[in-house]
Order: structure tokens, then C-alpha cells, then sequence
């Protein structure tokens, strides 16, 4: 198939699995590490931010894949997932918002894969900044609350950047722009318990978002109050109060049950070598192993909350 006409096919082929995606040349790389670098150097991206998430991406990519050519922006749309958890007798239901489940990257390579392979070109996935690059394409758009919104998923998918070697003939990129909606609306700002959103600077405080808190950091801050919690990890409550999301908060699946005694297990805050492998596949399958070390303490939380 000639280079100019694989955009549309690899479209087509992500449509064909309720899938979207935009491709925009390897140059913009450089313009997505100066914008960040831009926020860090006016002092507007918390230094354990900074430390913890935004300083491993892969900026030098043509370093190690000096063929690369273009970028694919792709993302699927993803549900939140209900699990429930055993614990004296109780049943205690917890969410865990869309996004985490890695399964949709799979999906979303073997689909890039399907058109790119028999025609020779290379794929790599690779660590970069996802909204950002998904609203420069044109692929979504920010919501006042820094989430992304894509037209027939909502707030409600994961996003993922793809590096090729198929030459880039469909340059997509556009100035980063705002939901509509948010022109006559606060509901995110009005709803976040912590503050994080604000209306003297677009970036929200990530540092005050109880996501940053509950996915990584040992131990919760004095100012933020339990009852906050909301989620197994991350959130829900600026994305459940937006009324772009209205067709997808009820979106919610049923995951897994966890025993009494893998409750327990996670409650003591065992590490992945003292829990059974049975709860180990459960925890992989929902996305959940990179924080089983937080797990115990978040759902501790949750069930004294509830
Ligand atoms: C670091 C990180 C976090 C941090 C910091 C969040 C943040 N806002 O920066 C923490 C742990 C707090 C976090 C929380 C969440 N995260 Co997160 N996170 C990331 C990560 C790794 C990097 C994001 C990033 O680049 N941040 C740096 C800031 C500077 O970039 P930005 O938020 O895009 O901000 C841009 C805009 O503000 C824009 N801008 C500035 N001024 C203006 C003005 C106007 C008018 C406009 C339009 C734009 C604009 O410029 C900034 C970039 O230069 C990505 C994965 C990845 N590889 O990209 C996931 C990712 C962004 N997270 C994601 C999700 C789902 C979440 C949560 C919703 C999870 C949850 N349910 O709790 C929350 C949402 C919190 C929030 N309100 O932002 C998804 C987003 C998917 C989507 N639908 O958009 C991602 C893409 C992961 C994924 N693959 O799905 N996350
Ligand atoms: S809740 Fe309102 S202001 Fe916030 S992102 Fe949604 S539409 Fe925009
Ligand atoms: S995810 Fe929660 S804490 Fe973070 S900005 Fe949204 S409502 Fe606020």
C-alpha cells in the first residue's frame, strides 16, 4: 500500500474496534519536551511531580530509533471496573476509575500492527506526554480539569504513543484547545474536595490531587481527609461531576471478588513475594500490581469510609 494511504487504513482499522488515533511527525517530540519544560522552568510543576512522574519521558527517541518518522496518538475507551473485597463478614465494593487496566494496549499495538507490519514499518511503544500529544493532534481536547475528552468517550479512555518508521505525509497538529463546555462551567472545579483545580491558571495543582497521593506516596498528608477517598486508587469525582461525561458514569463493570483472606493479605500490606499467585493474576488482570503497596492502606481507607 503507498505510504500516503496507510493514515486512513490504520484509522479505519482503530474505528473498527470503537478505537481512535491521529498521527503527527517525530519533530513535534521536541515542541511537547519545550512546553513542559517551559511549565517546570516558571515554577508551575511541584518538584516531587516532577521527580516522581514527568522526568522519565522519552524525549531523545530519535536517539534510539533514529528511523523513526512519525507518532501515533491512540487511544480506546475504557469503563471503571467495581471490584469487591471480604472483610468481616461485609462485602465492601470498591472502583477503580477507567485508564488503569493495561489490557487496552495491547489492543490498540495488535491494531497499528494488523496495517503496519506486512508493509514493513516498525512500531515501539514509548513513554511520552499522552494528553498533551492526543490535544496537539487533534485527537481530544482538555477539560478544565486537565483530563482529556474525546468525542464518544468522554473522559472515559486511555490514551497510549506509538513511534514508527512510516514516513509522516499527515502532519496533524493543532493549538491546544478547551471543551466548549467548559466555557460556562465549574462543575469539576466546584466538586474537587481538595482544590486542585483553580481559576487563576489552567494547570491544576497536581500536587494537591488525591491521585498523587493515593497511587505512590507512603503516607498521606495531614490536610487530606480520609473521607475524600473515593477509589481503590485515583478518583472519580471531577470526572463523575462533568456533564461531558453524563452518557458514561454509569459505564461500570464488575471485576473480581477477593476472600476474606486475600483482603487480609493486602490489609497487612504484604509485598508481591507473600501473596499467593491466584491474587497476584487477579491484581495483574485489573492493572493493579503497580501499587499493590499502597493497596492495603488505600483500602483501609475505604472500608472505614464505608
Ligand atoms: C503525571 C500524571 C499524573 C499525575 C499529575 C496529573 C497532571 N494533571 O499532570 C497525577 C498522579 C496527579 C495523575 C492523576 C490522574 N491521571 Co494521570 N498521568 C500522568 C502522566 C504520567 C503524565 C501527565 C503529564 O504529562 N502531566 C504534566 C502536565 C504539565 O501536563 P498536562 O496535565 O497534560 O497539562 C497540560 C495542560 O495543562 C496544557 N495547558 C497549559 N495551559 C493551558 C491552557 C489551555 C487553554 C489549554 C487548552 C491547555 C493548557 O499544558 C500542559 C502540558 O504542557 C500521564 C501518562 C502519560 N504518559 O502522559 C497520565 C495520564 C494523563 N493520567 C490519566 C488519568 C486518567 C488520570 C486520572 C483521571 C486518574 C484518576 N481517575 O484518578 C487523574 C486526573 C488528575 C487530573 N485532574 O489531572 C490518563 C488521562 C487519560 C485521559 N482521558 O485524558 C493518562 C494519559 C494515563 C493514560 N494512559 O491513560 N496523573
Ligand atoms: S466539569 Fe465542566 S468545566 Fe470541568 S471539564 Fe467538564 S465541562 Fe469542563
Ligand atoms: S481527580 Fe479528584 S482530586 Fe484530582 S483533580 Fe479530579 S476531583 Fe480533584
Amino acid at each position: 500500500m503507498p505510504a500516503e494511504k496507510m493514515p486512513k487504513a490504520i484509522y479505519k482499522r482503530l474505528e473498527k474496534e470503537g478505537c481512535k488515533g491521529k498521527i503527527v511527525c517525530i519533530e513535534h517530540v521536541n515542541e511537547l519536551q519545550k512546553e513542559l519544560e517551559a511549565h517546570h522552568q516558571n515554577g508551575l510543576l511541584d518538584e516531587d511531580l516532577y521527580d516522581e512522574y514527568l522526568n522519565r519521558f522519552d524525549f531523545n527517541v530519535l536517539d534510539d530509533y533514529p528511523d523513526a518518522r512519525s507518532l501515533i496518538i491512540v487511544t480506546a475507551p475504557q469503563p471503571q471496573v467495581r471490584v469487591t473485597f471480604k472483610w468481616n463478614g461485609q462485602s465492601f465494593p470498591c472502583v477503580i476509575p477507567p485508564t488503569y487496566s493495561l489490557a487496552t494496549d495491547h489492543q490498540l499495538k495488535d491494531c497499528l500492527e494488523d496495517i503496519l507490519k506486512p508493509e514493513g514499518y516498525h512500531l515501539e511503544k514509548k513513554r511520552l506526554p499522552e494528553k498533551l500529544l492526543a490535544a496537539h493532534s487533534g485527537l481530544a481536547r482538555y477539560g478544565k480539569n486537565n483530563i482529556t475528552y474525546v468525542p464518544g468517550m468522554g473522559s472515559f479512555h486511555r490514551l497510549a504513543v506509538f513511534v514508527t518508521d512510516l514516513p509522516c505525509l499527515e502532519d496533524n497538529w493543532v493549538i491546544l484547545k478547551t471543551l466548549k463546555s467548559c466555557e460556562e462551567c465549574t462543575a469539576c472545579m466546584d466538586t474537587c474536595p481538595t482544590g486542585a483545580i483553580v481559576s487563576d491558571r489552567f494547570l491544576v495543582h497536581a500536587e494537591r490531587c488525591i491521585t498523587f497521593h493515593n497511587e505512590r506516596r507512603p503516607e498521606f498528608p495531614q490536610w487530606l481527609d480520609p473521607v475524600w477517598h473515593n477509589c481503590l486508587v485515583g478518583c472519580m469525582y471531577c470526572q463523575n461531576a462533568c456533564p461531558m461525561n453524563k452518557k458514561f458514569v454509569n459505564w461500570i463493570e464488575d471485576g473480581m471478588a477477593f476472600s476474606e483472606e486475600e483482603t487480609a493479605y493486602l490489609l497487612k500490606g504484604l509485598s508481591k513475594d507473600d501473596i499467593p499467585n491466584t491474587t497476584i493474576d487477579k491484581l495483574e488482570k485489573l492493572g493493579m500490581m503497580e501499587y499493590v503497596n499502597v493497596l492495603g492502606r488505600n483500602l483501609k481507607v475505604l472500608i472505614e469510609n464505608q
